[in-house]
């Protein structure tokens, strides 16, 4: 029973929603293990384009089961309006979606509590999505204050929930916001209730034990493709804390966050970009901070590097491979697919990270400690770039000499195959390499 996982290699944002939607039909399930809507994907479905961010997304075909796991954190209203965008869009899910009972929701005042303290003057921002990612995993961790979803099915014990949560959290945002310039909100634990009551009205069907759902599926052979949110470097355990987000991104994040037994994975594609961008703050060593008229805005410009959820300009550098080998490494990646190679056209020349400087010494590991990492510079080797569009390019050979000599070389630094070329978004702009 094979089971498959795309993972993003570096700071999210890989394009692995054109791999997953690549896949998925020769699936029988596609799971979120992590994350919740802080995840950005753009789905062109013939002329129609739809942006999911909580939804995984094979949910546009409806012969494939698509499973948000127990590791995710839910926003429920934010649930119902992408089904409503897929409805209005002419697409109606149904019995193949299902959502964890297990997964933990998000309530108003942790996106309340993020503000707090994403916008505080006394500094400490991450640059996060503003979409109580943070606050609601901090709540599940900590387990007094959670509400998992299966719990809105039941009115009176959610009332009971929320009259006990509610009044913490209300005294916890004041003194956050003690000298905040801005007005702290409060809330009323029986108007939060009948509100997510509603919500949990339209939710029910799709609620179930979705481990045990996948744990049926591999036993009569089903094949699983797991989507990863996020990228690698954004882990909360290996990633470059604390500017990470709050859930295992790499397969790790698949055996808690679905149930489904480590043993079972067979293939890890990692993705990764022929450059590298990141959203949010924290170090990042390639980064071309070179100005308006410099390479880093043209990346930006032609890769339409803007966060899906946010509109934030994403930070846009040389690829990195000092870091894909760590990730490469902790994923356990069999094979890479270099996405937006088409997006580097034009350039004369190409840089690739291989080692960094610290200490006056020269390292090829990467430090993941924020702290370590900012103090690290980048070595480069440079390679000639090409002028040619390379979009319409099908196969290997279309390729410019110099466009494939680079993709090699990635493959080289990272130690690993190349097995997918993207060009573009389209489902034809794709090379096999093997
Ligand atoms: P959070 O909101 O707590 O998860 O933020 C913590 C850090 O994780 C980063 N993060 C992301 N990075 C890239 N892409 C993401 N999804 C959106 C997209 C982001 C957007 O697809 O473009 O629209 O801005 C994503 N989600 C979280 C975040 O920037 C913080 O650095
Ligand atoms: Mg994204």
């Amino acid at each position: 029973m094979p089971a498959t996982c795309v993972v993003g290699l570096q700071w999210g944002d890989e394009a692995k929603g054109k791999i997953v939607d690549l896949l998925g039909a020769d699936h029988h399930f596609v799971v979120r293990y992590n994350g919740g809507a802080n995840a950005g994907h753009t789905i062109v479905w013939g002329s129609r384009t739809f942006r999911l961010s909580i939804l995984p997304t094979g949910v546009l075909n409806p012969n494939v089961k698509s499973i948000i796991g127990n590791g995710l954190v839910v926003y429920p209203p934010r649930l119902l309006e992408e089904l409503d965008q897929l409805k209005t869009g002419g697409i109606t899910v149904g019995d193949n979606l299902a959502v964890s009972d297990h997964a933990h929701v998000i309530f108003p005042y942790h996106m309340e509590e993020e503000r707090l303290v994403e916008t505080s003057s006394e500094g400490g921002a991450i640059g996060t999505t503003g979409r109580g990612i943070g606050p609601c995993y901090q709540d599940k961790v900590g387990r007094r204050f959670a509400i998992r979803v299966g719990e809105l099915l039941h009115p009176d014990h959610l009332r009971e929930r929320l009259r006990f949560v509610v009044p913490f959290k209300n005294r916890l945002l004041a003194a956050l916001g003690h000298g905040h310039s801005t007005p702290v909100k409060t809330f009323d634990a029986n108007t939060l209730c009948d509100e997510y009551l509603g919500y949990a009205d339209r939710l029910k069907p799709f609620v179930t034990d979705t481990a045990r759902v996948l744990h049926d599926g591999l036993a009569a052979g089903k094949k699983i493709l797991f989507e990863g949110a996020q990228g690698s470097l954004l882990d909360v355990d290996h990633g470059t804390y604390p500017f990470v987000t709050s859930s295992s991104s790499l397969p790790s994040g698949i055996w808690t966050g679905t149930g489904v037994p480590a043993r079972n994975l067979t293939r890890v594609i990692g993705v990764v970009k022929a450059y590298t961008t990141r959203v949010g703050g924290g170090p990042f060593p390639t980064e071309l901070n070179d100005g308006p008229d410099g390479t880093g805005e043209r990346i930006r410009r032609i890769g339409r590097e803007y966060g899906t959820v946010t509109g934030r300009p994403r930070r846009t550098g040389w690829f990195d491979a000092v870091a894909v080998r760590y990730t490469a490494a902790l994923s356990g990646a069999d094979e890479i697919t270099v996405m937006l190679l088409d997006v580097l056209s034009g350039l004369p020349e190409l840089k690739l990270c291989t080692s960094y400087q610290i200490d006056g010494g020269t390292t090829r590991h990467f430090p993941s400690d924020a702290f370590q990492l900012q103090r690290c510079t980048p070595v480069y080797e440079t390679l000639p770039g090409w002028a040619e569009d390379v979009t319409k390019c099908r196969k290997p050979a279309d390729l410019p000499a110099a466009a494939r000599r680079y993709v090699d070389r990635i493959s080289e630094l990272v130690g690993l195959p190349v097995a997918v070329v993207s060009v573009g978004p389209d489902r034809e702009q794709t090379i096999h390499l093997k």
